[in-house]
């Protein structure tokens, strides 16, 4: 695998970068990214309900199946990592580095989602707990009136992430009182092409799961062609058949041209055993290996 190096990496930090893209794509490039970051995103929307196994209703739940299945990277916040981290040490970590609530309509108010902490405090932290730490994650709404604070404070973690050999994932969504339709290609497209300028190593978008598959994909390759030299991941939404989703997760890889997927919900609504069947699944053909 080549891993191109961009030049915010200072040469003395490039095999660090190099290395943690190897890790947590597993030498391929490719990026199977579990989703942690919902208990903040969602609050416990996801976690409790008739239908769901009591577990899943414990933090710990998630950290079982990072540990347990063979993903790329988890991706939650600072604050749960330290929490269970110690218990979990071979787990490929990002942490999320800003995070809001769904209590806030988006009628009532445009979304502002604010960094809540520093690269540097997760240098730290990586440093003092020697966990595996490879990247850090920022959510930016584009078209909300407050984009141009989520666009500084993305453009400035880019830079001091690559500073000190991490690479970052960005999520993008269009999301506001302007925007009339979230899912509407173009400006999904847009959005991955925001996060090249930011100069993101990947970006997360929605991706419109429609009932043809296979033109679901062909339709996103506006999405991956926008997002030129920066890996687009497509998000995996709410709980669906999973047969169903590995056959859209095949056609992302194969046909629409995504570097990987940043998958949640549909892993971790199911008992412990089932989720890991099903994240070792996505790894595999995430990294062409099925
Ligand atoms: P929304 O704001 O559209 O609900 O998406 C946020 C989110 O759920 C993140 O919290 C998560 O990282 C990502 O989407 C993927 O999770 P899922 O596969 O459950 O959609």
């Amino acid at each position: 695998m080549n891993i191109q190096i961009p030049l915010t990496v200072p040469k003395s930090k490039a095999a660090e970068y190099t290395n943690n893209i190897k890790k947590a794509t597993h030498g391929t490039g490719k990026l199977m990214l579990f989703a942690g970051d919902q208990k903040v995103e969602h609050m416990n929307d996801d976690l409790v309900g008739a239908s769901l196994p009591a577990e899943v209703a414990d933090p710990e739940h998630y950290f079982k199946i990072a540990s347990g299945a063979d993903i790329g990277i988890f991706a939650t916040h600072l604050g749960t990592i330290a929490r269970y981290g110690g218990d979990y040490k071979n787990v490929p970590y990002l942490v999320k580095l800003n995070g809001k609530t769904n209590l806030i309509p988006k009628e009532n108010h445009d979304p502002l989602s604010r960094q809540w902490v520093d690269v540097a405090d997760v240098v730290r932290f990586k440093k003092d707990s020697g966990l595996n730490i490879y990247a850090v994650g920022y959510t930016i709404y584009l078209g909300s009136e407050f984009e141009s604070i989520m666009l500084h404070q993305a453009a400035q973690i880019v830079v001091d992430a690559h500073q000190h050999g991490l690479f970052v994932v960005l999520w993008i969504y269009p999301r506001g009182k302007a925007v009339s339709n979230e899912k509407d290609i173009h400006t999904i497209a847009g959005c991955a092409g925001i996060g090249m300028s930011l100069g993101a190593d990947f970006v997360k978008v929605i991706y419109p799961y429609g009932d043809d598959i296979k033109q679901s994909a062909e339709n996103f390759r506006e999405v991956t062609t926008a997002a030129g030299r920066t890996g687009v991941l497509c998000v995996g939404g709410s709980k669906q058949d999973s047969e169903k989703y590995l056959e859209h997760v095949r056609e992302q890889m194969n046909t629409a041209g995504a570097r990987g997927i940043a998958v949640g919900r549909n892993i971790y609504q199911q008992s412990l055993n089932d989720a890991i069947d099903l994240a070792n699944k996505l790894t595999a053909i995430v990294e062409g290996r099925e």
